[in-house]
């Protein structure tokens, strides 16, 4: 039991430094100090990625690959050198294989899009889980209708962990892709994606991971985990809004036709008939994000200077204090007891709607997010209509944790 902030970990990074450098985090709202909670939904910017967009928009601003005159040429460059931060940060085989979209659900949409639409047919299945967000939920369920194919859903533990058994057995012949969340942004619990990818392909079926939430806490490694895609979005990395990645298979990606047709991603066009540009540039028609894209790399500089492996060991501490601090609250139960946990902690409060709590917090300036948080089906596995979801960073701190708590009771003792 962790019962004092003095047993969590000193990060192996210097955290006061860190919160220097996030200026969002010094703020007030409605008169006291800001404890930003919900990176979950979106995690607040280092100053260094501030200063990269603002920078780029003042001074280096042109569109990228078109253009023969300098400010184009140096913001290809730059484009283009965050795909190799991007390729180095998961460990992906080349830049081929790392494909800019505006972030996770765009990711998951493409793949439905292309590699599903030309590999699933009537009667085939697509495995899910229990726990998945909206986002990789609903692009498989239009597919599945425009085929005639189905989910398959891996039903979860009352404690929010895959059951490993009933996901073996949901495997047919008509399986045809698995696409599962490496951690659950409700339920917190990190998934064993290792071992499901290792069992979908001895099956001989690809897996698409959604690693919105992994990324940021956790080192990934795309190779050794084995996946066939792996999405994630550069707001919850620290990075702007508006730019994510579809990392893929170069294998599966150039047999996969494009998805979006327009400027950049063509070799040659005529009435007739268009040729496709090579990899990644097939799947990114349009002019992009360029300015998030660039920031992005500033983000990513920024977390790797830090180490995951810091992060990780530090906010898995936190997060345990954070479990405890909260346990010791009357009439408090949190959702999603996994052993492996990262990011969250779902919580309901007897007698409380987590709206009410929600917005209670707020005015001792808390911010969490209160409701389903896009997980409509895992709301419906527990019975409850929402939770209230405290989501960490590694700038957060005991303090942020003692603020939760004291917010958490006061609530309490308000809505009784
Ligand atoms: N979850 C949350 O508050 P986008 O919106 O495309 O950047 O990410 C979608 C998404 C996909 N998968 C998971 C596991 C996610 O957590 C999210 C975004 C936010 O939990 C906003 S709903």
């Amino acid at each position: 039991m962790y019962t004092s902030a003095q047993q969590v970990v000193t990060p192996g990074f210097d955290l006061e430094q860190v919160r220097a450098d996030f200026p969002a985090l010094h703020q007030q709202v409605y008169g006291r100090p800001l404890v930003y909670l919900d990176n979950a939904a979106s995690a607040q910017k280092p100053r260094a990625v501030i200063e990269r967009l603002a920078t780029f928009y003042s001074r280096e601003y042109a569109n990228i690959h078109r253009g023969v005159h300098y400010l184009s040429q140096e913001a290809t460059s730059a484009y283009e050198a965050t795909r190799e931060t991007v390729a180095a940060f998961i460990n992906a085989a080349s830049t081929r294989e790392i494909v800019f979209t505006r972030g996770t659900t765009e990711s998951i949409n493409l793949v439905a899009a292309t590699y599903g639409r030309r590999n699933v047919g009537q009667g085939d299945e697509i495995i899910i889980s229990a726990m998945e967000h909206h986002s990789n939920i609903v692009p498989w369920q239009l597919l599945c209708e425009e085929k005639g194919a189905r989910l398959r859903v891996v039903p979860i533990s009352d404690e929010g962990e895959i059951d490993l058994e009933a996901y073996e057995r949901l495997f047919t012949d008509r399986t045809k892709v698995v696409a599962l969340v490496h951690v659950s942004n409700t339920l917190g619990t990190i998934n064993p994606i290792d071992q499901m990818i290792e069992l979908a392909h001895e099956h001989g079926v690809p897996v698409l991971v959604d690693g919105a939430q992994a990324v940021s806490h956790l080192p990934v490694d795309v190779q050794a985990l084995g996946c066939d895609f792996y999405c994630f979005s550069g707001h919850k990395l620290f990075g702007p809004t508006g730019i994510g990645v579809l990392y893929g298979r170069e294998e599966l990606l150039d047999a996969m036709p494009p998805y979006q047709g327009g400027g950049d991603m063509i070799e040659t066009v005529t009435f007739e008939k268009t040729t496709f540009n090579r990899l990644p540039h097939k799947f990114e028609a349009g002019t992009p994000n360029i300015a998030a894209g660039i920031g992005l790399k500033t983000a990513i500089d920024y977390v790797t200077g830090l180490g995951l492996d810091n992060i990780a060991t530090y906010e898995h501490d936190l997060l345990r204090y954070a479990t405890d601090r909260l346990l010791e609250i009357d009439g408090l139960r949190i959702v999603g007891t996994a052993k492996e946990k990262t990011g969250a902690i779902s919580f309901l409060l007897d007698g409380t709607h987590p709206y009410d709590v929600g917005t209670i917090l707020d005015q001792y300036g808390v911010a969490v997010r209160t409701g389903h948080h896009c997980t409509q089906p895992l709301m419906d596995r527990y019975g409850i209509p929402g939770t209230i979801r405290a989501s960490f960073a590694f700038y957060n701190t005991p303090e942020d944790v003692e603020a939760l708590v004291s917010a958490v009771r006061k609530a309490g003792a308000m809505l009784a």
